[in-house]
């Protein structure tokens, strides 16, 4: 006989709901009740394979079967203490015994007892996809302000509080794991001189023109971060002074190599500091920086468009 339901088809409906039921009793009620809702229905029944089909869909209908024990297994797969959230369930469940649906209520689930009917159903399906609907918004939400708050507006790199707190991170790996880290702060020369010149927006161009080429310039791995006005910070990872003084030169050269938007005929340069861990006076992430620091002021004081370190 041909099932009423739709099976495991792939449709426009904007809602698939998994329907885990063992008996053929309540199955057709909850199919009537259901069908008119415009909802895609997936018919299972209680088995191992039921995490893995409810990742699919954007809510799980859940008749806990005889086996009281497997329904309570199940639940809590679908809705674990803590961990990954999955869709939301809406427990179709006799009163007895109350332990299991007290229990589904208490994760989170919509619990719909029998004796019910199709309206309190359905308003419990909508409750529990709405409540979703506003979670997931809220979670972009969060990771949008996340990406806004680690991000400087002008040149897209990390910014400085995003810097600060990776550095602190790698240098605790680093210290951990005996392992290297290399700092280079930089700065752009007579940059003064180009907003004079030029214009503050095309200044503007400029640094996002070095944002661009310094992310180039560096690993994948490697951060990039716009640390003040015109100065920026590369921290990379598991890298010795040798190493950092290699990616130094190439990133100096290849800033005064830029053609630049606003002028054929402007070059910009940089002076760079470098300082690495581990060394004899750099024991924090605070001396790392310090350090680079004032390696980058030499460069200044010897003639800019240079690295010390
Ligand atoms: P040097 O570092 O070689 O000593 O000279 P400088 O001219 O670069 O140094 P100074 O610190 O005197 O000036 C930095 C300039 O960078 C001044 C400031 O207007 C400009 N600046 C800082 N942030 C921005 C920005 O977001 N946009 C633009 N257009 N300019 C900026
Ligand atoms: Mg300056
Ligand atoms: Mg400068
Ligand atoms: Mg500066």
């Amino acid at each position: 006989m041909k099932s009423p339901f739709c099976g495991d088809t792939v449709n426009s409906r904007p809602f698939t709901l998994l329907v885990v039921d063992d008996s053929q009793s309540t199955l057709p009620r909850l199919a009537r009740a259901l069908g008119p809702e415009d909802f895609a229905l997936r018919i299972t029944a209680h088995g191992p394979e039921v995490p893995r089909l409810a990742r699919e869909v954007s809510l799980v209908v859940l008749c806990p079967g005889e086996d009281t024990q497997a329904s309570v297994g199940l639940l809590e797969r679908l809705i674990p203490e803590e961990g990954p959230v999955g869709p939301p369930v809406v427990l179709v469940a006799p009163p007895e015994p109350r332990a299991f649906w007290l229990e589904a209520l208490r994760r989170g689930a919509e619990v719909v007892l029998d004796p019910w009917t199709p309206d309190e159903l359905v308003a419990r399906v909508h409750r529990a996809l709405a409540a979703q609907a506003r979670m997931a918004s809220l979670a972009a939400q969060v990771s949008e302000l996340q990406r806004l708050s680690s991000t400087d507006g002008l040149t897209g790199l990390h910014n400085h509080r995003h810097f600060q707190e990776r550095l602190r991170e790698e240098f605790r790996r680093a210290q951990r794991y005996d392992d290297s880290l290399s700092l280079i702060l930089l700065d752009l020369d007579y940059f003064k001189e180009i907003n004079d010149k030029y214009g503050h927006s095309a200044g503007d161009g400029v640094l996002r023109e070095v944002a661009a080429a310094l992310t180039r310039g560096v690993r994948e791995t490697d951060l990039v971060a716009r640390y003040g006005g015109e100065e920026f910070a590369v921290l990379l990872p598991r890298t010795h002074l040798t190493g950092a003084l290699t990616v130094a030169e190439r990133v100096r050269r290849e800033l005064r190599a830029l053609r630049l938007e606003v002028s054929d005929s402007l070059q910009v340069t940089a002076s760079l500091g470098v300082s690495s861990f581990p060394h004899r006076t750099v024991l924090t992430p605070e001396q790392l920086l310090l350090t680079a620091d004032e390696a980058l002021y030499q460069a200044k004081r010897d003639g800019r468009d240079r690295i010390c370190l």
